[in-house]
Protein backbone atom coordinates (compact mmCIF):
# COMPACT_ATOMS: atom_id res chain seq x y z
CA UNK A 1 0.00 0.00 0.00
CA UNK A 2 1.27 3.35 -1.25
CA UNK A 3 1.77 5.71 2.43
CA UNK A 4 -0.41 8.39 2.42
CA UNK A 5 1.25 12.13 2.15
CA UNK A 6 1.83 14.63 5.19
CA UNK A 7 0.48 17.79 3.91
CA UNK A 8 1.61 20.82 6.23
CA UNK A 9 -1.22 22.95 7.50
CA UNK A 10 0.69 25.71 5.24
CA UNK A 11 0.77 24.34 1.98
CA UNK A 12 -2.80 22.96 2.41
CA UNK A 13 -3.51 27.02 3.23
CA UNK A 14 -1.53 28.16 0.01
CA UNK A 15 -3.42 25.74 -2.01
CA UNK A 16 -6.80 27.06 -0.82
CA UNK A 17 -6.04 30.37 -1.02
CA UNK A 18 -4.32 30.15 -4.52
CA UNK A 19 -7.65 28.07 -5.97
CA UNK A 20 -9.73 30.77 -4.19
CA UNK A 21 -7.80 33.17 -5.38
CA UNK A 22 -9.00 32.26 -8.81
CA UNK A 23 -5.65 30.58 -10.34
CA UNK A 24 -6.83 26.98 -11.68
CA UNK A 25 -5.87 23.74 -10.94
CA UNK A 26 -3.14 23.54 -13.46
CA UNK A 27 -1.44 26.62 -12.44
CA UNK A 28 -1.05 25.22 -8.76
CA UNK A 29 0.59 22.11 -10.15
CA UNK A 30 2.78 23.79 -11.87
CA UNK A 31 3.36 26.64 -9.57
CA UNK A 32 4.76 23.22 -7.27
CA UNK A 33 6.82 21.76 -10.03
CA UNK A 34 8.78 25.12 -10.19
CA UNK A 35 9.03 24.92 -6.60
CA UNK A 36 10.22 20.97 -7.02
CA UNK A 37 7.44 18.83 -6.42
CA UNK A 38 7.42 15.50 -7.99
CA UNK A 39 4.18 15.99 -10.15
CA UNK A 40 2.22 12.94 -9.18
CA UNK A 41 2.93 13.44 -5.43
CA UNK A 42 1.40 17.27 -6.01
CA UNK A 43 -1.61 15.76 -7.79
CA UNK A 44 -2.13 13.39 -5.13
CA UNK A 45 -1.77 16.43 -2.70
CA UNK A 46 -4.04 18.67 -4.56
CA UNK A 47 -6.52 16.13 -4.92
CA UNK A 48 -6.52 15.45 -1.03
CA UNK A 49 -6.72 19.45 -0.24
CA UNK A 50 -9.44 19.98 -2.87
CA UNK A 51 -11.39 17.12 -2.54
CA UNK A 52 -10.95 15.97 -5.98
CA UNK A 53 -10.90 12.50 -7.33
CA UNK A 54 -7.47 12.17 -8.35
CA UNK A 55 -8.79 10.71 -11.48
CA UNK A 56 -9.44 14.69 -12.27
CA UNK A 57 -5.92 15.64 -12.01
CA UNK A 58 -4.51 12.87 -14.17
CA UNK A 59 -3.21 14.49 -17.82
CA UNK A 60 -5.55 11.30 -20.07
CA UNK A 61 -3.80 9.73 -22.70
CA UNK A 62 -6.01 9.49 -25.87
CA UNK A 63 -9.32 7.93 -24.76
CA UNK A 64 -11.87 8.65 -25.86
CA UNK A 65 -14.56 8.35 -23.18
CA UNK A 66 -18.56 8.90 -22.72
CA UNK A 67 -18.80 9.28 -26.61
CA UNK A 68 -22.87 8.77 -26.46
CA UNK A 69 -22.83 12.31 -25.10
CA UNK A 70 -23.11 13.64 -28.44
CA UNK A 71 -19.39 15.23 -28.56
CA UNK A 72 -16.23 13.64 -28.73
CA UNK A 73 -14.38 15.03 -25.73
CA UNK A 74 -11.00 16.01 -26.56
CA UNK A 75 -8.61 13.89 -25.10
CA UNK A 76 -5.18 13.59 -26.89
CA UNK A 77 -2.36 15.17 -25.23
CA UNK A 78 -1.74 17.01 -28.47
CA UNK A 79 -3.68 17.62 -31.20
CA UNK A 80 -2.93 19.60 -34.17
CA UNK A 81 -5.93 21.69 -35.57
CA UNK A 82 -4.92 24.63 -37.90
CA UNK A 83 -0.97 24.35 -37.74
CA UNK A 84 -1.82 24.84 -33.81
CA UNK A 85 -1.15 22.29 -30.88
CA UNK A 86 -4.15 21.97 -28.97
CA UNK A 87 -3.36 20.23 -25.48
CA UNK A 88 -5.26 19.32 -22.83
CA UNK A 89 -4.09 20.64 -19.71
CA UNK A 90 -6.72 19.24 -17.07
CA UNK A 91 -9.56 16.88 -17.45
CA UNK A 92 -12.29 15.99 -15.18
CA UNK A 93 -14.76 12.88 -16.30
CA UNK A 94 -18.05 14.07 -13.93
CA UNK A 95 -19.01 16.20 -15.24
CA UNK A 96 -17.04 15.90 -18.30
CA UNK A 97 -14.33 19.19 -18.73
CA UNK A 98 -11.52 19.63 -20.10
CA UNK A 99 -9.09 22.68 -20.55
CA UNK A 100 -7.34 23.41 -24.40
CA UNK A 101 -4.58 25.19 -23.81
CA UNK A 102 -3.58 26.68 -27.39
CA UNK A 103 -6.68 27.15 -29.26
CA UNK A 104 -6.28 30.25 -30.33
CA UNK A 105 -3.28 32.21 -30.95
CA UNK A 106 -3.01 36.24 -29.66
CA UNK A 107 -3.26 37.48 -32.76
CA UNK A 108 -6.74 35.96 -33.00
CA UNK A 109 -8.02 36.62 -29.28
CA UNK A 110 -7.12 40.61 -30.60
CA UNK A 111 -9.33 40.55 -33.40
CA UNK A 112 -12.08 39.09 -31.64
CA UNK A 113 -11.83 41.45 -29.25
CA UNK A 114 -11.36 44.68 -31.97
CA UNK A 115 -14.22 43.63 -33.65
CA UNK A 116 -16.59 43.11 -30.49
CA UNK A 117 -15.47 46.26 -28.62
CA UNK A 118 -17.93 48.82 -30.43
CA UNK A 119 -20.97 46.33 -30.54
CA UNK A 120 -20.86 45.53 -26.34
CA UNK A 121 -24.12 46.34 -24.60
CA UNK A 122 -24.84 44.75 -21.26
CA UNK A 123 -25.24 40.86 -21.54
CA UNK A 124 -28.89 39.26 -20.95
CA UNK A 125 -29.80 35.60 -19.87
CA UNK A 126 -32.55 33.92 -20.70
CA UNK A 127 -35.71 34.27 -18.40
CA UNK A 128 -38.48 31.25 -17.54
CA UNK A 129 -40.53 32.04 -20.51
CA UNK A 130 -37.63 31.85 -23.11
CA UNK A 131 -36.81 35.03 -23.65
CA UNK A 132 -34.74 37.78 -22.72
CA UNK A 133 -33.80 39.46 -19.48
CA UNK A 134 -31.46 41.84 -17.68
CA UNK A 135 -30.08 40.10 -14.60
CA UNK A 136 -28.33 41.50 -11.81
CA UNK A 137 -26.37 37.68 -11.44
CA UNK A 138 -24.70 38.66 -15.16
CA UNK A 139 -23.05 42.14 -14.50
CA UNK A 140 -20.12 41.67 -17.84
CA UNK A 141 -21.41 43.30 -21.48
CA UNK A 142 -21.78 41.00 -24.66
CA UNK A 143 -22.08 40.47 -27.80
CA UNK A 144 -22.99 37.51 -30.34
CA UNK A 145 -21.49 37.38 -33.80
CA UNK A 146 -23.82 35.64 -36.70
CA UNK A 147 -22.40 32.22 -38.06
CA UNK A 148 -19.66 32.87 -40.05
CA UNK A 149 -20.01 36.87 -39.93
CA UNK A 150 -16.36 37.26 -40.04
CA UNK A 151 -13.36 34.39 -41.71
CA UNK A 152 -11.97 34.43 -38.49
CA UNK A 153 -15.21 33.26 -36.70
CA UNK A 154 -16.34 30.76 -39.63
CA UNK A 155 -12.30 29.80 -38.95
CA UNK A 156 -12.91 28.82 -35.08
CA UNK A 157 -16.43 27.43 -36.03
CA UNK A 158 -14.68 24.94 -38.31
CA UNK A 159 -12.02 24.47 -35.70
CA UNK A 160 -14.22 23.19 -32.69
CA UNK A 161 -16.45 21.32 -35.64
CA UNK A 162 -13.47 19.04 -35.98
CA UNK A 163 -12.32 19.02 -32.45
CA UNK A 164 -15.54 18.32 -30.61
CA UNK A 165 -17.12 16.50 -33.80
CA UNK A 166 -19.85 18.33 -33.75
CA UNK A 167 -21.20 20.38 -36.75
CA UNK A 168 -20.97 23.70 -36.56
CA UNK A 169 -24.18 23.97 -37.70
CA UNK A 170 -25.38 22.41 -33.88
CA UNK A 171 -23.61 26.06 -33.01
CA UNK A 172 -25.37 29.03 -31.50
CA UNK A 173 -23.56 32.14 -32.69
CA UNK A 174 -20.34 33.23 -31.18
CA UNK A 175 -20.65 34.96 -27.83
CA UNK A 176 -17.89 37.95 -26.78
CA UNK A 177 -18.09 38.79 -23.38
CA UNK A 178 -16.21 41.64 -21.26
CA UNK A 179 -15.86 41.84 -17.55
CA UNK A 180 -14.87 45.02 -15.36
CA UNK A 181 -13.52 44.60 -12.12
CA UNK A 182 -16.48 43.27 -9.67
CA UNK A 183 -18.32 41.98 -12.69
CA UNK A 184 -18.83 38.50 -12.96
CA UNK A 185 -21.75 35.77 -13.98
CA UNK A 186 -22.83 34.25 -10.92
CA UNK A 187 -23.29 30.31 -10.50
CA UNK A 188 -25.52 29.05 -13.31
CA UNK A 189 -26.53 26.36 -15.61
CA UNK A 190 -25.76 26.84 -18.84
CA UNK A 191 -28.71 23.50 -20.41
CA UNK A 192 -32.08 24.71 -20.32
CA UNK A 193 -34.31 23.85 -17.44
CA UNK A 194 -36.99 21.85 -18.27
CA UNK A 195 -39.43 22.70 -16.14
CA UNK A 196 -39.57 26.24 -16.71
CA UNK A 197 -42.51 27.18 -18.98
CA UNK A 198 -40.35 28.79 -22.42
CA UNK A 199 -38.57 25.25 -22.51
CA UNK A 200 -40.47 24.29 -25.47
CA UNK A 201 -40.18 27.44 -26.97
CA UNK A 202 -35.92 28.10 -26.45
CA UNK A 203 -35.53 24.67 -27.96
CA UNK A 204 -37.66 24.31 -30.65
CA UNK A 205 -34.84 24.95 -32.86
CA UNK A 206 -31.89 22.92 -32.00
CA UNK A 207 -32.97 20.98 -29.22
CA UNK A 208 -30.94 21.36 -25.65
CA UNK A 209 -27.79 22.67 -25.20
CA UNK A 210 -25.20 19.61 -24.84
CA UNK A 211 -21.59 21.60 -24.04
CA UNK A 212 -20.35 24.85 -24.01
CA UNK A 213 -16.64 26.27 -24.54
CA UNK A 214 -14.96 28.94 -23.19
CA UNK A 215 -12.89 30.69 -24.74
CA UNK A 216 -9.88 33.05 -23.04
CA UNK A 217 -9.08 36.30 -24.92
CA UNK A 218 -6.87 37.76 -22.51
CA UNK A 219 -5.73 37.17 -18.92
CA UNK A 220 -6.73 38.98 -16.52
CA UNK A 221 -4.55 40.67 -13.73
CA UNK A 222 -6.58 38.79 -11.09
CA UNK A 223 -9.30 36.81 -10.53
CA UNK A 224 -12.17 35.95 -13.59
CA UNK A 225 -11.67 32.00 -13.48
CA UNK A 226 -14.46 29.96 -14.02
CA UNK A 227 -15.40 27.87 -10.68
CA UNK A 228 -17.70 24.65 -10.87
CA UNK A 229 -18.23 25.34 -7.31
CA UNK A 230 -20.08 21.42 -6.74
CA UNK A 231 -16.47 19.85 -7.33
CA UNK A 232 -14.32 22.67 -5.93
CA UNK A 233 -12.78 23.08 -9.02
CA UNK A 234 -11.30 27.08 -10.53
CA UNK A 235 -10.26 27.19 -14.34
CA UNK A 236 -7.90 29.79 -14.53
CA UNK A 237 -8.40 32.69 -17.44
CA UNK A 238 -5.57 32.18 -19.79
CA UNK A 239 -5.17 34.32 -22.99
CA UNK A 240 -5.94 31.14 -25.93
CA UNK A 241 -6.94 28.48 -23.99
CA UNK A 242 -10.80 27.54 -23.42
CA UNK A 243 -12.87 25.87 -21.15
CA UNK A 244 -14.90 22.78 -22.89
CA UNK A 245 -18.13 21.01 -20.82
CA UNK A 246 -20.75 18.75 -21.27
CA UNK A 247 -23.85 18.15 -19.54
CA UNK A 248 -27.33 16.87 -19.93
CA UNK A 249 -30.53 18.68 -19.06
CA UNK A 250 -30.65 18.65 -15.43
CA UNK A 251 -26.98 17.80 -14.58
CA UNK A 252 -26.55 19.90 -11.76
CA UNK A 253 -21.67 19.34 -11.48
CA UNK A 254 -22.41 21.42 -14.33
CA UNK A 255 -23.18 24.33 -12.06
CA UNK A 256 -20.61 27.42 -13.12
CA UNK A 257 -19.49 30.76 -12.04
CA UNK A 258 -17.89 33.36 -14.36
CA UNK A 259 -15.74 34.81 -10.93
CA UNK A 260 -15.72 38.27 -10.57
CA UNK A 261 -12.10 40.26 -11.86
CA UNK A 262 -10.37 41.41 -9.02
CA UNK A 263 -7.77 43.42 -11.61
CA UNK A 264 -7.64 44.35 -14.86
CA UNK A 265 -10.20 42.96 -17.59
CA UNK A 266 -11.62 39.91 -19.12
CA UNK A 267 -12.68 38.33 -22.31
CA UNK A 268 -14.14 35.59 -23.12
CA UNK A 269 -15.69 34.11 -26.61
CA UNK A 270 -18.37 31.14 -25.49
CA UNK A 271 -19.61 28.86 -28.28
CA UNK A 272 -22.72 26.76 -26.99
CA UNK A 273 -23.64 23.69 -28.88
CA UNK A 274 -27.36 21.36 -29.16
CA UNK A 275 -28.41 18.40 -29.86
CA UNK A 276 -29.44 19.16 -33.32
CA UNK A 277 -28.85 21.62 -36.02
CA UNK A 278 -29.73 24.84 -34.84
CA UNK A 279 -28.99 26.41 -38.28
CA UNK A 280 -28.72 25.26 -41.71
CA UNK A 281 -25.27 24.12 -42.11
O1 LIG B 1 -17.06 34.04 -17.57
C1 LIG B 1 -16.89 32.84 -17.42
O2 LIG B 1 -15.82 32.38 -17.04
C2 LIG B 1 -18.02 31.88 -17.66
C3 LIG B 1 -19.08 32.45 -18.56
C4 LIG B 1 -20.33 31.65 -18.52
O3 LIG B 1 -20.52 30.82 -17.68
C5 LIG B 1 -21.37 31.87 -19.50
O4 LIG B 1 -21.29 32.84 -20.27
O5 LIG B 1 -22.31 31.03 -19.53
Amino acid sequence: MTPRTTISPELREWILATTRAGHGVADVLQLMKDSGYDPRQSRGIVAEVLKLPLAALTASTGKVVAAGLRSTHPEAPGITIDGRVVSVSVSVQAPVIRVLDGLLSDAECDELIASARPRLQRALTVDADGGQQVDRRRTSEGMFFTPNETPLVGKLEQRLEHLLRVPASHGEGLQILHYLPGQEYEPHFDWFDPEQPGFGAITAIGGQRIASVVMYLNTPELGGGTAFPEIGLTVSARRGAALYFAYEGGDRDSLHAGLPVQRGEKWIATKWLREKPYRRP
